[in-house]
């Protein structure tokens, strides 16, 4: 099968064409990434290049990942344009026996390289593989500029946004009910903004990146825009607190503990 024909690779430009839509993606911001299924693979290797691209170093050793496939966005690309010129704009990249090199077998036709965040990406799926016992298959990165904006204003603590977060919008504690972690500003696309990422990604789905945008973590593309979409959206409204003129009432902690019990989550006791 054609990789473009493929369920995943639907999903995929799917995924980021909505993103797009969002607004979260000016000019060539944020960048994705999904674990094949060993089967999504086999189903479209027919496709692949018959010489793929030479083995490039990752920049990290996760031997976790050996073998693995992964759909990514391309560096320097616009989410804009994937859907009409995924061949261009995406890659299929395989990594190498000790999780330490990747080589592109479809994709990026015009040449160019997977998203500068690559280690990111893939450190974290490690994490989220381990964290949801093989369940995490997306990693996605973008620039929402609520979260940004509050990144500037609320004290740069996973407690304080986590509750905040929380206390918009009475669904957000059963969609995020682990919080969110909070990171200072950060390189974007090195080694360390993906180390300290993986630290928070034990516990969290949703990670802020000061003053750049949100990384986050889903077992499918609906997890993970979901997730995105509703952090973004608490961000919108308490933007929207805050200009006018801050909260008068809250939900309590004895509300949220009740919440928890009726719709089953394991909500963080450690915000309440
Ligand atoms: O431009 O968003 O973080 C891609 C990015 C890097
Ligand atoms: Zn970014």
């Amino acid at each position: 099968m054609k990789v473009l024909d493929s369920e995943f690779a639907k999903g995929f430009l799917g995924m980021a064409e909505n993103c797009w839509k969002m607004g979260w993606h000016e000019r060539n911001g944020g960048n994705m990434s999904y674990r094949l299924r060993p089967e999504e693979a086999e189903s479209v290797r027919e496709d692949f290049y018959a010489e793929p691209k030479p083995w490039t170093p990752i920049d990290a050793s996760i031997p976790s990942l050996a073998g693995d496939f992964f759909m990514v966005t391309g560096s320097g690309k616009f989410f804009q344009n994937t859907l009409r010129e995924p061949e261009d704009a995406t890659a299929i990249v395989e990594l190498d026996d000790k999780g330490e090199n990747y080589r592109i077998v479809w994709g990026l036709v015009n040449g160019g390289r997977p998203t500068s965040e690559l280690p990111s990406h893939l450190l974290n799926h490690a994490v989220k593989i381990e964290a949801t016992g093989g369940k995490n298959r997306v990693i996605y990165h973008c620039h929402p500029a609520n979260v940004i904006a509050l990144s500037y204003v609320l004290p740069l603590e996973d407690a304080v946004w986590s509750r905040e977060l929380w206390d918009t919008m009475t669904e957000c504690p059963i969609i995020f009910p682990a919080g969110v972690g909070v990171l200072e500003w950060e390189v974007p696309g090195g080694r360390a903004i993906g180390l300290k990422s993986c630290e928070k990604m034990k516990t969290y789905d949703v990670i802020i990146w000061a003053h750049h945008g949100m990384f986050c973590a889903g077992e499918s593309f609906d997890m993970a825009f979901g997730l995105a979409h509703t952090v973004d959206k608490a961000a919108d409204i308490l933007v929207k607190i805050i200009s006018m003129g801050g909260r008068k009432r809250s939900i309590s902690s004895d509300d949220f503990r009740r919440l928890a019990k009726d719709f089953n989550v394991d909500l963080n006791e450690k915000f309440l």
